[in-house]
């Protein structure tokens, strides 16, 4: 086992029960357990995102590096991304997590050309696989950085610059390559400058038409490449751009309709940026969901007192629980899983604390997974929903869904049959009942 980076961490991190004390141990998250008909580590999927794990240095815009990380002291870029891999394949290895996620740019350095960065890609690409090998961690997903790059100023495929979305084409070509050379189970597209500011400089149509096209040659390209990793679009509403063009599910299942690309990706839902959008997270989830478009999920939490993108684990037990309500009545995620899009924050320096924060993200998913499996075994709220509709099961209400009456033959009724019996939607007792189960 890889021993170097966390030297604090001796065994992988271990499930103790809920008895434990232990923080540096599980409580709920005991990967072999049964949940259903799948363990636990079926159903949850874990990934790390390379970027804030590994990457992340605690600055913000009022001041720089504030972590502690033995793995980025080198001053060569090479040398440095070579020593984060193994840093970071063994933080997997500890938590015992199976999957990771990356961008092209936070496992190898951007060159001083597009060649050379091309080069540098597959150089450490080569070191990820056999780390992958040796680990048995998988490549959850990938992406491209369509955003760092000040070429990207005014956005990737919607630049007004042909130049520049001819780069970030030939940018993604080569991201998708080492995520199929990686076996990389999908590929996430997030517009991270596919937007704009003000429509005194801006044609609103033509950037989406560009950026239809962008995402058609890379379909293509997949075919062509036979990469069978499913493609998804991660919506998000503002930051950095004021308006993003994928804000949030329905907005981009309605561009993926208009532009004929729906058969070719699904969402990847991510917790904070469904509250940017003035959405629950559960919202977001069901919009996806109920397209049969929800393909995965980047766990984490916003704060409410704050209006932009934290990216906290996920602590919150009532929001994870709903969230697996949905997850499980889809029957899960598919090829798609549970990426942590979260960071420590700026004051928690310690290697230690990314186990403290996956620990505690984890723990609220694998208790998440328990409560909504246990309500819908026990049919709580199906039930409740199915009574609550349960007036277009027959008569005038069937007949109105079957579109075997008119407007006409409805007024006739309605003038026959009097007002409507009202009924409680019980939403204070069905809370309750929710809490009962959390507790
Ligand atoms: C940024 C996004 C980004 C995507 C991947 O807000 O969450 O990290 O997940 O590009
Ligand atoms: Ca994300
Ligand atoms: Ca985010």
């Amino acid at each position: 086992m890889l021993n170097r980076y966390f030297p604090q961490i001796q065994n992988p991190v271990r499930f103790e029960g809920n008895e434990s004390r232990n923080p540096l141990a599980f409580r709920y998250y005991d990967k072999n357990q049964k949940v259903g008909d799948k363990t636990m580590a079926e159903h949850l999927r874990f990934s790390v995102a390379y970027w804030h794990t590994m990457r992340g240095e605690g600055a913000d815009i009022f001041g720089g590096a504030s972590f502690q990380r033995d793995w980025r002291r080198s001053s060569k870029p090479l040398d440095c991304a070579k020593e984060t891999a193994e840093a970071a394949f063994e933080l997997f290895q500890k938590l015992g997590v199976e999957y990771y996620c990356f961008h092209d740019r936070d496992i190898a350095p951007e060159g001083d050309t597009f060649s050379q960065s091309c080069d540098y890609l597959k150089e450490i690409g080569a070191l990820v696989k056999s780390l992958q090998r040796e680990t048995g961690v998988k490549l959850l997903w990938g992406t491209a950085n369509l955003f760092s790059n000040p070429l990207f100023a005014q956005g990737a495929g919607t630049s007004p610059n042909a130049h520049v979305m001819a780069w970030a084409l030939a940018q993604v070509k080569n991201a998708i390559d080492i995520t199929k050379e990686l076996g990389g189970e999908n590929y996430v597209f997030w517009g991270g400058r596919e937007g704009y500011e003000t429509l005194l400089n801006t044609n609103v149509k033509r950037e989406q038409e560009q950026f239809a096209r962008f995402l058609r040659m890379a379909v293509d390209y997949k075919k062509e490449i036979g990469f069978t990793g499913q493609f998804l679009i991660e919506p998000k509403p503002c930051e950095p751009m004021k308006h993003q063009y994928d804000s949030d599910a329905a907005t981009t299942l309605y561009f993926l309709k208009e532009h004929g690309l729906i058969d070719h990706f699904k969402l990847n839902i991510e917790a904070n940026h469904a509250t940017l959008a003035g959405n629950s997270f559960e919202h977001e989830l069901i919009v996806a969901s109920i397209a049969g478009k929800l393909g995965s999920v980047d766990a984490n939490r916003g704060d409410s007192l704050l209006g932009w993108d934290t990216d906290q684990f996920p602590t919150d037990l009532y929001s994870v629980t709903m969230a697996m309500m949905v997850i499980l009545n889809q029957n899960g995620l598919g090829t798609g899983g549970l990426n942590f899009d979260a960071k420590v924050r700026r004051s928690s320096i310690d290697p230690l604390d990314l186990f403290y924060g996956h620990i505690g993200g984890m723990d609220t998913f694998a208790r998440g997974l328990l409560v909504a499996q246990k309500m819908i075994d026990d049919k709580v709220f199906s039930g409740v929903i199915d009574d609550r509709y349960s007036s277009y099961g027959s008569g005038i209400g069937a007949q109105i869904m079957a579109g075997k009456v008119t407007m006409k033959d409805v007024e006739a009724w309605v003038r026959a049959n009097g007002a409507p019996t009202m009924q409680s939607a019980r939403q204070e007792m069905l809370e309750n009942i929710f809490n009962s189960y959390i507790f």
